[in-house]
Parts: structure tokens; sequence; C-alpha cells
């Protein structure tokens, strides 16, 4: 089954893949490969030749050359060869969301919301490419018009990362190129086939049309990420990730004073009031704290419970965990697929031992299951304290749970961390909702009121502050981050009224 999907998507099971497709030039010079690794047996699925210095070269060339013709085709125009890309990916949605499972160990309904979230965004941006508006300004000065309008950036770097393998390159792809901007794609180094195979098929689209420098792929590892990132021939940096990779590339881009938009860490939190619906909030919780195997940046971490609910919410969580049985996820009903890798499963145990050594009492879950692939039990700790554990993001299913007396006091434990991604709040007191809305709220980038914490649609902006980065990627204006923004004055008349008043005639 498997060798027949990967065929279907052009992915070559016995023979090294090319890892750079730079216009129509698909190949490698590095004679590198790496291999891809299925998470649900930790056997390797394909190898792929990763990009060489020459190869990355070829690949900003090509996006440059592309930038020189795309940037003055009319936006909407742009936005008809990004339909064409949705149309291609709803064609290919069965065998990419199988791919995504294949290579990413997500279960199949996720695997297949991922692709379903490149579509969407391809019709977000397909609207969005006649919508480019730019402000009218009132001038001071008579007889003059002034207004912003917005630009081509020039081509986009984007760095991604295994968790959502293709849907996080679709927010920035879609969006660049309607915004008149290419595309140099470094995928993850777990995920590289998903990558591939949305490359073939963008490239059905792009290349019989002359288009195929627009949208670039090279594989590769931290060194083609640091590459870009110090490249001044782009622009705009966008990076997912973990928080260390976010400040290293955010770092070098700043020194040459390039744009970065980044997507890191997230500890996100939900609160559970007095007056919550528990029956809403046990199913959002669940969803939130297991799915994707907790390895969402959105994934709930940190459950805050009123101390009146938290002896009758917590004992039903553990009992549906219990009844949440990890598995492969290819099985129907499976809701825990495996951790990516070893490494994973490694930090896992780690930060559960750290939990326990931190006051921690675990109440499920807590260990690694003994069967190939990278499988952990789902776990919930209640911690006295948010401790030093508690603060830090770690990739995996671990729910920490911690009781609060006042609304006050639950988001002041809310906001101590250093990251802000999500964050949720179970209530039926509109008072409690809007106070957690309210400048005394949630600091994250993205609060919710009854919903958990992941699972976001893509017509919202997508982000978060602190350690998270800032950025902002997706729906809503997010666009602004991929041009450039002009300012101008039009004068009509006869005469060169200066702003200020200021007088300068001889
Ligand atoms: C991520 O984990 O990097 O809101 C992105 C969500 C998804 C995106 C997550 N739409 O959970």
């Amino acid at each position: 089954m498997f060798e027949e999907v990967l065929s279907r998507l052009g992915i070559d099971a016995t023979n090294p893949n090319p890892g750079v497709f730079a216009g129509a030039w698909s190949d490698s010079t590095s004679g590198e490969t790496l291999t891809s690794v299925n998470p649900a047996t930790g056997e390797p699925i394909a190898q792929v030749f990763t990009a060489s210095r020459p190869d990355y070269e070829r690949a900003i060339e090509s996006a440059r050359e592309a930038f020189a013709a795309w940037r003055i085709l009319p936006p909407p125009q742009r936005g008809e060869i990004v339909r064409q890309i949705g149309n291609a990916l709803r064609e290919a949605k069965d065998d990419l969301g199988l791919l995504v499972t294949l290579e990413a160990g997500k279960i199949r309904s996720e695997g297949l919301g991922e692709v379903q979230e490149m579509i969407d965004m391809c019709d977000f941006a397909v609207g969005l490419s006649r919508q480019l508006y730019g402000l009218t300004i009132a001038s001071e000065r008579p007889s003059h018009r002034m207004f912003e309008q917005w630009q081509p950036l020039g081509p986009v770097g984007c760095i991604t990362a295994f968790n959502f393998p293709v849907a996080v390159w679709a927010w920035n792809a879609a969006i660049a190129l309607v915004c008149g901007n290419p595309v140099v794609w470094k995928p993850s180094e777990l995920t590289p086939l998903t990558a591939i195979a949305v490359q073939r098929i963008v490239n059905r689209v792009l290349e019989p049309q002359g288009w195929a420098g627009l949208l670039n792929l090279v594989v590769g590892g931290r060194e083609v990420g640091q590459w870009l990132a110090a490249d001044e021939r782009l622009p705009l940096i966008s990076a997912t990730g973990s928080t260390a990779m976010g400040k290293s590339v955010a770092t070098t881009v700043a020194g040459r004073l390039g744009r970065s938009l980044l997507e890191l860490g997230g500890n996100n939190g939900l609160i559970v009031t007095e007056s919550a619906n528990l029956d809403l909030a046990l199913r959002a919780v669940l969803f939130a704290a297991v799915g994707t195997a907790g390895q969402r940046c959105t994934t709930l971490r940190r459950l805050i419970v009123h101390r009146s609910v938290v002896d009758r919410f917590v004992p039903r969580l553990v009992q549906a965990y219990r009844s949440i049985q990890p598995g492969s996820p290819w099985d129907d009903g499976v809701l825990l697929g495996p951790l990516v890798r070893e490494s994973a499963v490694e930090q896992f145990e780690s930060a559960v031992a750290a939990a326990k050594s931190q006051g921690g009492e675990v109440l499920c879950g807590g260990r690694r299951i003994d069967r190939p692939g990278y499988y952990v039990e789902p776990t919930i700790i209640r911690m006295p304290k948010q401790s030093e554990i508690v603060k830090r993001e770690t990739f995996a299913p671990i729910l920490y749970v911690l009781a609060y007396d006042s609304l006050d006091n639950a988001i002041a434990l809310h906001n101590l961390v250093p990251q802000g991604l999500s964050s949720a709040i179970f209530t039926d007191r509109f008072q409690d909702a809007e106070r957690f809305l309210s400048a005394l709220g949630s600091d994250c980038g993205i609060a919710n009121v009854n919903i958990g914490t992941s699972g976001a649609e893509i017509g919202g902006a997508f982000g978060g502050e602190k350690e998270t980065g800032g950025g902002r990627e997706a729906g809503s204006d997010a666009w602004k981050a991929y041009m450039r923004r002009q300012t101008c004055t039009l004068n009509y008349g006869d005469s060169l009224p200066l702003a200020q008043g200021v007088r300068f005639e001889v």
C-alpha cells in the first residue's frame, strides 16, 4: 500500500530521491543523503539527496529569475495560478494525507486535515489576490493625494518543522505567491518526502506555464537553514520550529537587517473555571493535549483548574486518557500515534523524570510503550506548582495539572511562562471570559473561550508573543509581512506647499 502511494506521488523507495528543485532542474550534486523514517515502525521509507552549496545557489537564482517576471503580473493573475495549485492539491489530497501519516506519524484524519489546510490556504490566497488593499490618507496639503500601496518583497526563504510538514509551507507559499514573491523552501530533515511530493504536484502546475522557478525546494540540515538566514537575496525568512532555532535564525537575519517571521515554541495553557461546562472542557482537553501526540506548537501542556472542580474534573480526564490506546496511525479508531523519533521519546522520559523530581504526581501514563516505533503513553502529571519543567515546552503528550483559587491567580500562572502562543478558558460566566480576553488576561497571540488551544482555522492570523517569536502567518492581514509598504504622495496642483507649514523659497 505504501509503495503505491509513494509511486503515485513520485517518490522512489529504492533509490535516493532528488532533494533540490530549482526551477525546472531537480537533482543534487552533494552526493550526501538523508533517510526518511516511518515513526510508526522506526523503519526507513526512502532516501533523499541533500543540497550542496551550488545546488542552493541554483535554487536562489531560479527564485530571483522568477521574481523578475512574477512581480509585474497583476495579483489576480497570480491568484489564478494559486487556484490551480489548490486544485492540484485537492486531487492529491488522499495520497498526500497518507504520506503525512507515513512520514510524520499523524493519524489518518490529521494527515488529511493537514492537506485540507493547504487547500484552504490556496482558496484564501486566491481571494486575497484581489484584496491587497492600501489606505488612502488625507493629505494636509492642497491638491495632494496621499496613499499607500503594497509591492512584492522578493524571494522568501521558508523553513518548516516536521509536525506540520506541508501545511505551514502552504501558509507561507500561497500568500507569498499572490504577494508577488517566489519561495525557497527548506523542509524539516525529518519530513523531506512530503516536501518532495508537494513540489512534484506544484511543478506539474507551474512548469508548463513557465513558472517553475516560483517554488523551489532545498532539502538539508541546519547548515542549509543558516545559508537561508544569512542570504541577503532573501528579504524575508519565515521560520517555524524550536525557540532555539528561531533565536539563531532571527539573530542572523537581523544582522543583515532582513525581515524574519517566526512561529516558535508554545507552552499553551487552558483555564477551567468553577462555572465551566466540564463535558465540553473534557473533549477539548483531550484533543488539544493528546492530538498529534502532543507535537503541535498549539498543544495543550498546562491545565489550570479551579480548586473547587479539580477533584471532579481531573479523575474524569484520567479515565478518558486510560481509554486512549496508542497505536499505528494507520488504524481506524486510533487517536494517538507515535512521536517522531527516538530523541523525542527520550525528551518525554526526561521531562517525566524532571516533573517527578519537582514534586509531580503522575496520574496516568508516564512510560514509553514497548513496541517498534516511538510510542509513549498519554500522560497527566499533577504539579504542586508551576516548576521549571512546566515552563518548558516538551514536544510530547504530557499534560501538567495545576489548581488555582482566584481567576487573577490563574491568569498570572497562565502568563508566567516564556512562551506566548495559544491559550484558552472554559467558563460559562461572561465576566471571566471577558477578563481572560482583556488587557489583564491572556498574553498569547491566540486566546479562545470554550475551545481548546489547538486546531486554529486559517482565516485568523496565527502566531504568538514572547519566545513564540511574534510572527503572524496565514489569515487576516498576515500578508503584509510578505510585502513592501510604499507611502505615495502625489501633487496635482501648481504650487509646492511643504508639510508642517515649512517655507523654503528663494
Ligand atoms: C503548529 O503546531 O506549528 O492551530 C501549527 C493548530 C494548527 C496549526 C499548528 N492549525 O493547531
